[in-house]
């Protein structure tokens, strides 16, 4: 452990401290997060960019005591570090290790487990309604970035906030990113105040200015009040932040410990909402993720020397960049095409789209709500939306899809994309509920590929549909597939494999593993297994599910998504609604009705018994 660091066990360290050590130590950190990070990949751009802003706040409050809510969680590995887990650091991500958020499991320092973005006003805000409620006496920070501020959920809690009055400060830690540049009229707005350095200086000199009339008579006295007030409010940078209610202050330079500690100091005597604006850089302190914050944000394993990036394998393809081809080669013909992202346009697959057709691709900055309403509005000028979300965002725009888009019968497209486990970024960040949330609205085709082409398949067929479709599929590479590519139309199902034992009925990528669970079962105990590829939930594929329960009388139903609502449960309402469950033996492979923490996707898998091997072992149990 290096010098200064192995001194600090818990923030209170830091008060031994002179202002030459915390720089050090911030050196100190960096290396560590490098260090690590360069291992068991995670968000390191977003870290480099608050080392000193995360130290100025824990030298300046006792968040044991005081509260701090990290909006999204992903930038809190200073705070983790220096909160009494740097032996555990190297354990990021891993399973049974650190979380890559901060997580109120881990310490009592994280007030929150999020993953979120644009939660943390709300929160913030909750938590200083119930110290007045119970007299408590702290203090309450939140911090958010300046991609997260634009997402919604934010500009809510402000206008609440300003309303309310409670004490609480908002640190909002602008460094002009999201995972790429910040997009929409926050951004451009932040950025006018930051390209405006000579606004205290004009500021003072219009105050003093002021002071200088100051001795006359009364109403000179107040109409100089109001044009104070005027000059004010078009002199200070954040006007739109103070004309919601919050005092606004900075913007500060988030790298300068002394002024950091100085500004936290103040503004802690303050009463009311407050709002610091702080100017940090992503990557900060190591060139590569500085010249490169949008590849370093959530960081593949790189060589800690010079950070070359270690490729995994270079003649994979995933599912994402597979959606994204399918529609740039659709785009071509379909002229009226237009493709959506929220802040994700390369985890998306669509930087190619958005290179090549720029007028017809929109990013919306981390808004699905909005995406989705938008989307519900381009269909009625009769252009064809395709939105492509991760699942678990996509959570965010529930109401949308029910009330602008399923309501309208809007033909628009979602490429659902992580749909699934995800792996490292954990709980929030698997994709497991979207084929209840998608399944329970009418009218809605819902499909899932179970290998590449099968996706590119389904992206035609969603384009040409007149009704709103949802494809998804995970993050994975597309797997060698397992049948001959077939012509096919809505609600119709696929026998990959005939035995005569037993049934699984497959959705989505789980089509690969039941089909080496039957290769595993023929082999090791001469089962003969039929596989069905089910292709959709919605609409059902119906009579062949019912002709393959007069056949079979034991079906094992697999998918990749929590169990309740899900593809499993379909199937079953279809047979108890028919009465045809009668002597039929079903079990339901999925996710359990519990979180699921971070780990290796392949492991987690495994460990649910979502792999080859656990759809042979409930099969086996099935048929035994
Ligand atoms: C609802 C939601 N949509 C998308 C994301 C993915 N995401 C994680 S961090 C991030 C960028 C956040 O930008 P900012 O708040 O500026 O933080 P920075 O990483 O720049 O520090 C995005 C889009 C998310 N976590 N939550």
């Amino acid at each position: 452990m290096s010098e200064l660091l192995k001194d600090i066990n818990s923030p209170r360290d830091l008060q031994d401290l002179s202002m030459h050590d915390l720089r050090l130590l911030s050196s100190e950190i960096r290396e560590l997060i490098i260090e690590v990070v360069s291992n068991n990949k995670g968000h390191l751009a977003s870290n480099l960019g608050v080392v000193e802003l995360t130290l100025a706040l824990h030298y300046c409050f006792d968040f044991l005591n005081d509260r701090l809510v990290w909006d999204v969680g992903h930038q809190g590995y200073t705070h983790k570090i220096i909160t009494g887990r740097k032996h555990n650091f190297h354990t990021l991500r891993q399973k049974d290790g650190l979380s890559g958020f901060v997580n109120r499991n881990e310490s009592p320092y994280d007030a929150f487990s999020f993953g979120h973005t644009g939660t943390s006003i709300s929160a913030a805000l909750g938590l200083a309604c119930a110290d007045d409620t119970l007299n408590k006496d702290r203090s309450v920070v939140a911090i958010i970035g300046d991609g997260a501020l634009a997402s919604g959920m934010p500009f809510e809690a402000l206008f609440h906030a300003g309303a309310l009055g409670r004490n609480m400060l908002v640190v909002l830690n602008d460094n002009k990113m999201s995972i790429s540049p910040t997009v929409g009229a926050v951004g451009r707005y932040l950025s006018r105040i930051r390209s405006s350095p000579s606004y205290s200086g004009i500021k003072h000199e219009v105050m003093d200015l002021l002071r200088t009339f100051q001795p006359f008579s009364d109403r000179v006295d107040v109409l100089l009040k109001h044009m104070k007030e005027g000059l004010q409010a078009a002199l200070t940078p954040g006007g739109i932040f103070t004309e919601l209610g919050f005092r606004y202050y900075g913007p500060v330079d988030g790298h300068d410990l002394p002024e950091l500690i100085n500004t936290f100091q103040n503004l802690k005597q303050l009463d009311g909402p407050i709002l610091l604006h702080t100017l940090t850089e992503k990557g900060h302190g190591f060139l590569p993720a500085r010249n490169d914050p949008t590849g370093f944000h959530s960081s593949s394993r790189f060589q800690r020397a010079d950070g070359t990036v270690y490729t995994e394998s270079s003649d994979s393809v995933s599912y994402s960049e597979t959606f994204g081809s399918a529609l740039v080669e659709i785009a071509e013909e379909e002229t009226s095409l237009v493709a959506m992202t929220a802040a994700m346009p390369d985890g998306t697959g669509l930087s190619e789209f958005r290179k090549r057709y720029r007028d017809r691709f929109y990013d919306v900055g981390i808004c699905e709500q909005h995406a989705v309403g938008m989307a519900n509005g381009l269909t009625a000028g009769e252009v064809k939306p395709v939105f492509a979300v991760y699942s678990t965002f996509l959570q965010r725009a529930f109401d949308q899809m029910f009330h602008d888009v399923c309501l309208q019968d809007a033909p628009v497209v979602f490429g659902i994309d992580r749909a699934g486990l995800v792996g490292a970024d954990g709980a929030s960040h698997h994709g497991l509920y979207d084929i209840a949330y998608c399944r329970l609205l009418p009218d809605f085709v819902v499909m899932a590929p179970k290998d590449g082409v099968e996706l590119q398949q389904m992206v035609n067929l969603a384009v040409a549909e007149d009704h709103p479709c949802a494809i998804r599929y995970p993050r994975e590479s597309v797997p060698e597939s397992v049948a001959e590519p077939v012509e096919f139309q809505a609600g119709e199902a696929e026998v990959i494999r005939e035995g005569k034992d037993a049934a699984i009925i497959a959705y989505g990528a789980m089509v690969t593993r039941a089909v080496e669970a039957a290769r595993i079962l023929e082999e090791r105990e001469g089962l003969s297994v039929t596989v069905v590829n089910a292709r959709f939930v919605k609409p059902l594929p119906e009579e062949q599910i019912l002709e393959l329960a007069q056949q079979y009388s034991r079906f094992l139903l697999v998918e990749e998504n929590a169990l309740a609502g899900g593809f499993g449960s379909s199937v079953l309402e279809l047979l108890a609604d028919r009465n045809r469950l009668g002597s039929l033996k079903i079990r339901r492979l999925g996710l359990p009705d519990r979180f699921i923490p971070h780990g290796h996707p392949e492991k987690l898998r495994s460990l649910v018994g979502l792999d080859g091997e656990g759809v042979a072992a409930a099969l086996r149990e099935l048929v035994s």
